[in-house]
């Protein structure tokens, strides 16, 4: 009896500092201001050789402030868009100005971030009509780079961990679409999957996710999301009505605005804090 009063009691004390803090819902202004007198993170550009598309390939990796060698770290793999390549998301989403800020803040868990440049081809700037099929093929081409070529190569250059519950994609358009087909179709590779804003070049739901027991018991996160005036709207929705349907844990997050930056930085704001976090992460917003 006295138990049950105690608790009833710790509920009532702690319930004002749960009002008090409620969790975000979106980034606060200034998430992607650059702070002064914080520490920064690093960003190196890196290359490697993949036998995927025959040549030596760009990618930039951004370290986290305090980042020792000595160190293990989990990798997040941020892919960019249709009209992108792997400094789209420096020059346009100030990744490492949001991490810095929410590393100040304690709010992440340290991590190694890869932006790759999702264009498995041989030329893979994103010049003339990017919407060209063999270029949007080349997105699809990218799973097996990234796979066999670029995973690798990181577990060799850098500290991180390599199992898959230290391993997450997320990306924004196309690259959402890569991320859920490339993070759902390889479980045994990836815990955490987030697709921004996903391209038509999503897997239909029935094909991203046949066997739902299965991404059930592996995925640690799932994360879906896109902002209200996208006309790629439809491509996120139908996947998460499937998920609903078959009960698979899921985030799906709703964000005002369209298809651009403004959108993508909230989306990586709000995920990178659910990151390699323990624990069970799926929330609503
Ligand atoms: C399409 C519309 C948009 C498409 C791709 C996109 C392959 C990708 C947009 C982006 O990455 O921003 O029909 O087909």
């Amino acid at each position: 009896m006295m138990k049950h009063v105690f608790a009833v009691l710790a509920c009532l004390l702690l319930s004002p500092l749960c009002w008090a803090q409620p969790h975000e819902t979106i980034a606060p202004t200034g998430f992607d201001v650059i702070q002064p007198g914080i520490a920064h993170g690093n960003i190196d550009t890196v290359t490697y050789y993949s036998k995927t598309v025959g040549t030596r390939r760009k990618a930039l990796v951004y370290t986290p402030p305090g980042f020792s060698k000595k160190e293990k770290y989990p990798v997040l793999y941020l892919l960019h868009g249709i009209g992108g390549d792997e400094y789209e998301w420096l020059q346009n989403g100030k990744p490492q100005v949001i991490l810095d800020n929410l590393y100040a803040k304690g709010k992440l868990e340290p991590m190694v971030v890869v932006l790759p440049n999702g264009r498995a081809m041989k030329d893979d700037r994103a010049v003339g009509n990017v919407f060209d099929s063999v270029k949007v093929q080349a997105f699809a081409t990218f799973e097996r780079d990234l796979l066999k070529d670029l995973i690798p190569f990181i577990q060799k250059r850098y500290p991180v961990y390599k199992d898959r519950e230290h391993r997450a994609i997320a990306g924004l358009s196309m690259g959402g679409g890569q991320a859920l087909n490339f993070g759902l179709g390889n479980l045994d590779k990836f815990a955490w999957v987030g697709g921004f804003s996903s391209a038509p070049n999503t897997k239909a739901p029935e094909k991203l996710v046949p066997d739902q027991k299965k991404a059930k018991e592996k995925l640690k996160l799932l994360w879906i999301s896109c902002g209200d005036e996208d006309n790629l709207m439809s491509f996120s929705k139908r996947t998460h009505d499937y998920l609903d349907k078959h009960q698979v844990p899921h985030v799906f997050y709703v964000e005002p605005g369209g298809h651009d930056f403004e959108v993508w930085k909230n989306d990586l704001y709000m995920l990178s804090q659910l990151l390699f976090k323990k624990g069970n992460v799926y929330r609503t917003f």
